[in-house]
């Protein structure tokens, strides 16, 4: 971490180098250092301009994240660093490259003069983390570029191109080559000394910010009506408004969605990282993969690796199965061309990277195979014997299952170091989530090669170890049997849905039922009645199903879809649901949303608790990235693990114990792991599993 400085004649070079991203970081100091570097040349008798750019890959992408849990005196040393930038009495041309982000932008943007290399990107980003630009961003893009403009910027929180840049007058010059050779080039003449801060409010303020406003919607962060608020309050009173946005600022870092939406950026990253893996240990080249199974799910997966460049070769024993298959792919790419999101170009490479064929042999040269074929053993058991033989031993193996036993399939092979699972969620081209399946014997370049591969099509891909329904689908269970309590306790789907939508998820879990399809919880609900009768599910939902109500593939389900796709109440439901209570003699009672949303939340997080005591998640964010990705839990609530950690460990427990002593209480057993952390007044944010050992 450093401010290096190199002199060119009269022009005194600042290159910003601080890690991967040159972040503005206030509590290791590298703050402080820009400080001192930019008085230090201000001061130079022999220096009559300042250039400042970013080593490495970016200008910089911004403040320090990680700094915003600590003191709110952080920020405010990057105020400061911006403000003697400004008021330097000698010209400071900011040379961009690569990215400009956040106080990046801010940043440069009270530099004087700002010159940008083609190709690269600026933006504010903040309001994806729940906050707003804190650091004049808010005050001086509007004097930039309008205030419209501006506000559409730090609402959507997207980056805009050089050239956007350049004709938005966010910079003064576009370059394609050096960035900073250009900038001693304008250096050696007279670049003007031009403060953003004294440049005129925009004309277009006050019928942008009511545009604006108007279109604002409720949610849990209130980082954009806040944002409308300080470029509501532009004026030509500078600090007002610098105070104002720093107030405002602080206010929305000490919010729940901001510190939600911060966990899930670190734990996007986090999970990335497997603990205990050797230095050494290299991913594996994927160069073609195989995809066996040509239904729903191979042809998400097919298409998720095609979108990314990578090259598939399908293998569907039953030709009509696999022409349907491949019009299907065809189908879609085509679609993203229709909609302007690739061209035709893009869209011809994609189909020519697919082939495919009706014998696994096609699959000899294949570096890596996923299984996604029907969910029965004996299937498994066909394809995986043949795999065994057809592909290279050096081959990976994966498998999409997402019930079956990962370990009882990589039995199959001769070598189970190289089978892994491999478990994406529908739509497997759009949904991010990737759970990674860590056998027992899963060797760890096989891994990190799935991992890899994850990242590489764009993927979160979590590491599970090996139990039923890995993390996220025993957890769901979990939920779900609390939904159906409910149900028959008191509650009507439409209530429970609305309840749990208000709260922050994506979808209610009845409407979720409904399109994920009834059938499957069904046959799991048969499994588990015969593998654990004493952890029974309550019987209403099977009364559903016992009606051929699946879901929306089937017109009904919960609710019915008069259009095919929008979910209306049933009244048959209501009465079925009101006749199941009064058959098993339970008197129905109004329940509150707030027992709803407590009931459905602690059941994922004391589930959750059990999983890592058993080391089949390493961390707790994992847990929680797999619900941000996979289960559309909100993702300014970041994640069931990180809501408990807000409750507070203690006040869970008791909420458990009491829920333990209630009617069907047996499903209340706290984890062991909940009582110790509470005991020690712990946090699940402070454990970390290093020893990798996921079962
Ligand atoms: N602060 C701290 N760490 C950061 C960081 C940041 N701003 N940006 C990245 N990192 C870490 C990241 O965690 C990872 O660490 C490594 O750098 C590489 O990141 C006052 C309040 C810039 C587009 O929101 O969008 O300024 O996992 O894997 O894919 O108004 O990082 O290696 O240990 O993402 O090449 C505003 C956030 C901050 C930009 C590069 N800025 N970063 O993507 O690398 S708030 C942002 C990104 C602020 C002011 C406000 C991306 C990237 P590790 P990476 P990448």
């Amino acid at each position: 971490m450093a401010v290096e400085k190199r002199r060119e004649g009269e022009t005194i070079v600042l290159r910003l180098s601080n890690g991967p991203v040159n972040a503005l970081s206030a509590g290791n100091g590298f703050v402080d250092q820009i400080a001192a570097a930019v008085d230090e040349a201000a001061g130079d008798p022999a220096c009559r301009v300042i250039v400042i750019a970013g080593a490495g890959r970016m200008f910089c992408g911004g403040a320090d994240i990680g700094d915003f849990d600590g003191a709110p005196t952080q920020v405010s040393r990057v105020r400061d660093v911006i403000a003697a930038v400004e008021a330097c009495e000698k010209p400071v041309i900011m040379a961009i490259h690569g990215m400009a982000l956040g106080g990046g932008l801010e940043l440069a943007m009270a530099g004087h003069y700002r010159i940008a290399q083609a190709g690269s990107r600026l933006g504010l980003p903040e309001v994806t983390l729940g906050l707003l630009p804190g650091a004049g961003g808010t005050q001086r893009l509007p004097r930039l570029i309008g205030a419209g403009a501006a506000l559409d910027m730090m609402l959507s929180g997207k980056p805009v191109t050089a050239e956007q840049a350049a004709s938005s007058g966010l910079v003064d010059r576009l370059v394609d080559d050096d960035v900073v050779e250009a900038a001693l080039e304008v250096a050696r003449g007279a670049p003007p000394l031009r403060r953003t801060g004294a440049l005129p409010v925009p004309v277009d303020l006050a019928e942008a910010v009511d545009a604006r406003r108007a279109k604002l919607r409720a949610g849990l962060s209130q980082a954009p009506a806040r944002i409308v608020d300080c470029v509501a309050a532009l004026s030509d009173d500078l600090a007002a408004g610098l105070a104002l946005e720093a107030r405002l600022f602080g206010e929305l870092m000490r919010s729940e969605a901001s510190r939600g939406l911060r966990h899930a950026f670190f734990g996007e990253r986090t999970v990335a990282r497997i603990p205990g893996l050797a230095a050494d240990v290299r991913p594996r080249d994927v160069r073609r993969v195989g995809v066996v199974g040509g239904g729903l799910m191979g042809t998400g997966i097919a298409l998720a690796l095609l979108n990314a460049g990578v090259p598939v070769t399908m293998v569907e024993l039953r030709a009509e199965a696999l022409s349907k298959a491949e019009a299907a792919i065809r189908k879609t790419i085509q679609r993203d061309v229709e909609k302007g999101r690739i061209g035709q170009d893009a869209a011809d490479a994609r189909m020519a990277a697919f082939t495919s064929a009706t014998e696994l042999e096609a699959l000899a040269e294949a570096d890596l195979v996923i299984e996604a074929v029907f969910e029965d053993m004996g299937v498994k058991k066909q394809v995986f014997s043949a795999l065994d033989a057809i592909t290279r031993p050096d081959a990976i193996l994966a498998s999409n299952t997402s019930t079956l036993d990962l370990d009882a399939i990589a039995a199959l092979v001769a070598d189970p170091s190289r089978v892994v699972g491999l478990h994406f969620f529908s739509p497997a081209n759009i949904m991010r989530l990737l759970e990674v399946v860590r056998g027992r014997d899963t060797a760890p370049d096989v891994l990190a090669t799935a991992m890899a591969l994850g990242k590489r099509i764009g993927k979160v891909g979590v590491v599970s170890g090996v139990c039923d329904g890995f993390i996220g689908n025993r957890m769901f269970e979990e939920y779900l049997r609390q939904v159906y309590f409910l149900l028959e306790e008191g509650a009507l789907p439409q209530q429970i849905d609305a309840a749990m939508e208000r709260w922050g998820m994506a979808m209610g879990p009845c409407r979720t039922m409904d399109l994920a399809g009834h059938d499957i919880g069904w046959a799991i609900r048969k499994r588990r009645a015969v593998e654990q009768p004493d952890r029974p599910y309550s019987g209403v939902i099977d009364r559903i199903c016992e009606l051929g109500r699946f879901g929306q593939k089937s017109g009904k389900g919960i609710y019915v879809y008069p259009d095919g796709r929008t979910a209306q109440t049933d009244p048959e439901i209501t009465r079925l649901i009101e006749d199941y209570s009064a058959e098993i003699g339970l008197q129905r009672r109004a329940i509150g949303d707030e027992e709803i949303v407590g009931r459905c939340l602690l059941a994922l997080v004391n589930e959750g608790a059990h999983i890592l005591e058993e080391g089949i998640a390493y961390r707790p964010v994992d847990i929680d990235m797999i619900y941000l990705h996979g289960y559309g839990f909100g993702r300014e609530r970041g994640g069931p693990m990180f809501q408990a950690d807000l409750m507070g460990l203690p006040a869970v427990l008791d909420r458990l114990r009491a829920l333990a002593a209630g009617r069907n209480g047996w499903a209340w057993t706290p984890a062991p792991l909940i009582e110790r952390l509470a005991a020690t007044g712990g946090r699940f944010g402070d454990l970390d599993f290093q020893d990798g050992n996921a079962q």
